[in-house]
């Protein structure tokens, strides 16, 4: 027999919609799943029926491929009238997806994001030298916005590896236009996916306006970028644009067209920072915190750098520090939920339990809550414990049940790229800062958009004595 899937009641028109926390969404869902359970469903204007999942039982059959595909829905959706058909909002069976990722695998491979060692400490130090200048114009009472600085970072090394364009963020006390453009956008790609048609159409003109603007700003940057590149192909750096502008898909022999070069453009320069900061920010707060895990990242860091420059034979040797940032995916991952699609009509069990989830019905994997199943990860879930990591632990976790960067085809092409940037920016750091909190009573809060980062973190770097 088949068991009903547990719902919340609904209203009209807009289903289960007036429900969704509208600042951090996560924390709706992580509240139903305490009250129904770990499969429950909600419906949303259209309107279209999600069913939540919640634990690694459940997630590791909607995880199989043949059986459920990435659809984008809801904000992802609404994200389309920006990037389309790029990488990252790419429908199943889309022919572009195809072609791109078919292009673009080799742009990540170990040679080409060695390449951008260079490129990525360039950046780094970058932010090394504002907060040693904030540090020596201003004292160390003078207060970081980590996320902010962070975002810096990440953006600028997104465009710097991807299109060898320096947005110089760090020399700009506002953020910069395209930033500030994004992150409005995603906020409002959010709640256009909570409105009925008819108001999203007709009732919500000033935020339309404000959307088709915010779209522009992040449109001319990019195609002004790609029209350069173009005038002077031949001479081109060897980053991501080059290679899209110039190669070849393997199986289809057919190039990127230029729509859907600068949809992947732009789809990095969004996917390639905002999650970034957030696993940065996040290990930083995780890390003051938990001052015995801080103790060991500042330790390793000595020992691998020996008070040297990073260089790229450091990398592999900090096997903390790599802990520490599997176990922030883990613990708050940037991205809380994956979407899929059930093909055909799909049975799926859960603690002896059948349920159906219909050709078509959309799945929400909510991988911020399968990585606190205490089956897998035993019952002290809620504690940031890199040592689960460390020694194995890592390697010996159950297939799907660690899903920060999403799953299969359509998993995260960007993550070698995220990966090493994330080390390499917290062991320099580390190397020449101590870190406190501002408020040293600060409680760990989400700001959501599509990606989840920290709440108001804000610290103070006191530069090391003896540093080099
Ligand atoms: Mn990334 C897809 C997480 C960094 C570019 N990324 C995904 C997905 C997750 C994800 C989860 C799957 C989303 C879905 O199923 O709907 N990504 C991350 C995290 C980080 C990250 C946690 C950093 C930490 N991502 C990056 C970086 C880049 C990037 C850096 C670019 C260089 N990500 C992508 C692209 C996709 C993606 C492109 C879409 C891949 C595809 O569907 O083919």
């Amino acid at each position: 027999t088949i068991s009903p899937i547990p719902q919340p009641p609904t209203l009209p028109i807009i289903g289960n919609a007036h429900m969704i926390d509208r600042e951090v969404p996560l924390i709706t869902f992580l509240n139903l799943a305490k009250k129904y359970g770990p499969i429950y469903q909600l419906t949303f204007p259209g309107p279209r029926t999600s069913v939540f999942v919640c634990n690694h039982e459940l997630v590791d059959q909607v995880c199989d491929q043949k059986r459920f595909v990435k659809n984008p829905k809801g904000p992802l959706k609404e994200i389309r009238a920006l990037i389309g058909d790029g990488l990252f909002s790419a429908e199943p069976g889309e022919a572009a997806w195809g072609i791109a990722h078919r292009i673009l695998i080799g742009g990540f491979g170990p040679a080409k994001i060695k390449g951008m060692f260079g490129p990525m400490v360039d950046i780094a130090s970058q932010l090394i030298g504002k907060w040693e200048i904030v540090e020596y114009m201003f004292g160390p009472e003078y207060v970081i916005d980590a996320s902010e600085d962070f975002t810096r970072l990440t953006f600028d090394t997104i465009a710097l590896c991807a299109m060898s364009y320096r947005v110089n963020s760090f020399y700009s006390l506002e953020m910069v236009p395209f930033v500030k453009a994004m992150a409005d956008y995603l906020i409002e790609c959010n709640n256009r996916a909570l409105r009925p048609d008819f108001v999203k159409n007709y009732l919500s003109h000033a935020a339309n306006v404000k959307f088709e603007e915010d779209k522009k700003v992040m449109l001319q940057l990019t195609e002004q970028i790609v029209a350069k590149r173009k005038a002077n192909l031949a001479a081109g750096p060897e980053d991501l644009l080059q290679l899209m502008l110039t190669a070849r898909d393997p199986v289809t022999g057919l190039g990127m067209t230029d729509e859907n070069i600068t949809n992947n453009l732009i789809t990095f320069l969004i996917a390639g920072h905002e999650t970034t900061s957030g696993l940065l920010s996040f290990a930083i707060s995780h890390l003051l915190s938990n001052p015995q895990a801080y103790a060991k990242v500042r330790a390793e860091v000595d020992t691998v750098l020996q008070g040297e420059p990073i260089r790229p034979d450091h990398l592999g040797k900090l096997t903390y520090i790599a802990a520490v940032l599997h176990e922030t995916l883990r613990f708050t991952p940037p991205i809380v939920a994956i979407t899929v699609d059930a093909v055909e009509d799909q049975i799926v069990t859960c603690e002896g339990k059948k349920y159906l989830i219909p050709n078509g019905g959309g799945v929400r994997i909510v991988t911020a809550q399968l990585h606190k199943d205490t089956k897998v990860y035993g019952e002290d879930v809620d504690v940031f414990r890199p040592e689960r990591m460390l020694d194995g632990g890592f390697e010996k976790l159950p297939t799907n049940a660690w899903k920060p960067w999403g799953n299969g085809a359509r998993a995260c092409i960007g993550r070698p790229l995220a990966w090493q940037e994330s080390l390499i920016a917290l062991a320099v750091i580390f190397q020449k800062f101590d870190l406190v909190y501002h408020d040293p009573s600060y409680q760990l809060h989400y700001k959501s958009n599509i990606t989840v980062k920290p709440k108001d973190l804000k610290i103070r770097a006191i530069p090391r004595p003896g540093a080099p």
